[in-house]
């Protein structure tokens, strides 16, 4: 079971996003500053859609803190939404304000439109869209920002960049994460090859000018994780499985990879498997596992990428049929981004952070920061001469 868990609640166009976190140890330094930087990271990016030219997403600390510092007690965060007043009256929870004439009828290709309405019995997409949109993303990078505050405890840090977008691949230089990480934060699209940024622009311009989207992947990594987080005994222990089911939770992620991924499908063992050497403690010359081998870490960097779908809503829509009528028609158009890639990667790196930082808790105890880093510190001596 999980031990750091969390449910977010909150509509898009509503007043906010909440979330509650259990399960956050004592002794975690925290500020709603720490939360800010990736909710902003979150809201950048080429190809972004009005929206978050309306918001400034800033995140409120109000339980479980105190005095900068976690006291164990669950954490709820909020994000205001600000485009909330333009809808209060549309998104009002009070009955004097229903107007049906304003329903959505025309559901979008690839949005939870049809299958959520049917689900639901409602009448409205707008009931459907709102919760399934990609804005609850916000508050769920928010949690991932606890989730990375309490890994960088431990030394233990995420960070990640988009590899491809759009059909453009960008090049992955080979120097280490952190020169990495640094270079894709100074990029428009959180890419590490210049060249290949310029190319991922001009192809969101062309998309935009068409009416149309782009999709991608992005690729996060974890450093300093010890080896031995997950099993290798339960299905629902395995460290991959768990992070590919965080991931496959963001909205529009359509696949996920470890490591090398489908390629080591393509190749012989002698090619795929990371050979081991022991010089002052055991390590690899390759990481083709992407840090995890039956279900555990082994103590090489993790390495996740996940495929982003282009966004459903096309200002050049697609066909659909109307649910009243049932006869074709355009579907409808929300205001919407052409692109939102390296949005997705602020997102994965979120997803990432929240199921490492279980699979530790699990592994080194929970209560304090104190309690784990002296878990922490026998294990990696108990492993040190193994
Ligand atoms: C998003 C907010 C949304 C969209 C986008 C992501 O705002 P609005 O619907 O008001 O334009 O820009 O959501 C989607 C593309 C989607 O399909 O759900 C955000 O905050 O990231």
């Amino acid at each position: 079971m999980s031990i750091f868990r969390y449910l977010t609640a909150g509509e898009s166009h509503g007043p906010q996003l909440s979330a509650i976190i259990e399960g956050l140890p004592s002794g975690t330094h925290l500020s709603a500053g720490m939360l800010n930087c990736d909710l902003a990271r979150r809201q950048q990016g080429y190809g972004r859609g009005d929206r978050m030219k309306i918001e400034k997403d800033t995140a409120q600390l109000l339980s479980g803190v105190r005095w900068g510092e976690s006291i164990g007690a669950p954490v709820t965060i909020v994000v205001k939404n600000r485009d909330w007043e333009n809808w209060s009256e549309k998104m009002s929870p009070l009955s004097e304000h229903r107007d049906d004439s304003t329903a959505v009828t025309r559901p979008r290709p690839g949005h939870a439109d049809l299958s959520g309405v049917l689900k639901y019995h409602l009448n409205d997409v707008r009931n459907v869209l709102e919760r399934s949109s990609a804005r609850e993303t916000a508050v769920r990078v928010a949690v991932g920002g606890v989730a990375k505050a309490l890994l960088a405890e431990f030394g233990i840090r995420v960070g990640g960049f988009v590899t491809e977008l759009g059909g453009v691949c960008a090049a992955t230089p080979q120097e280490p994460l952190e020169i990495l990480w640094q270079r894709a934060a100074a990029s428009e699209m959180f890419c590490c090859d210049l060249s290949a940024e310029i190319d991922m622009k001009r192809v969101i311009d062309a998309a935009q000018s068409g009416g149309d989207t782009l999709g991608g992947v992005v690729e996060v990594q974890v450093t300093g994780v010890p080896p031995g987080l997950g099993s290798y005994v339960q299905w629902d222990r395995k460290l991959d499985a768990r992070l590919a089911m965080a991931l496959m939770s963001v909205q529009a992620i359509k696949g996920v990879e470890v490591g090398i991924g489908f390629e080591a499908a393509r190749r012989p063992g002698s090619r795929v498997h990371d050979e081991i050497f022991y010089k002052d403690g055991y390590h690899r010359n390759s990481n083709n596992a992407g840090g995890i081998e039956g279900g555990m870490s082994n103590g090489e960097p993790i390495v996740v990428r996940a495929a982003m779908k282009p966004i459903p809503t096309l200002y050049s829509p697609l066909r659909s049929v109307d649910m009243i009528t049932h006869e074709p028609f355009e579907a409808t158009v929300e205001r919407s981004d052409t692109c939102a890639v390296p949005a997705a990667l602020v997102v994965a790196e979120a997803v990432v952070a929240i199921e490492i930082a279980n699979a530790l808790l699990e592994k080194f105890g929970g209560d304090s920061v104190f309690e784990i880093r002296r878990n922490l510190e026998g294990y990696r001596e108990q492993i040190r001469n193994a």
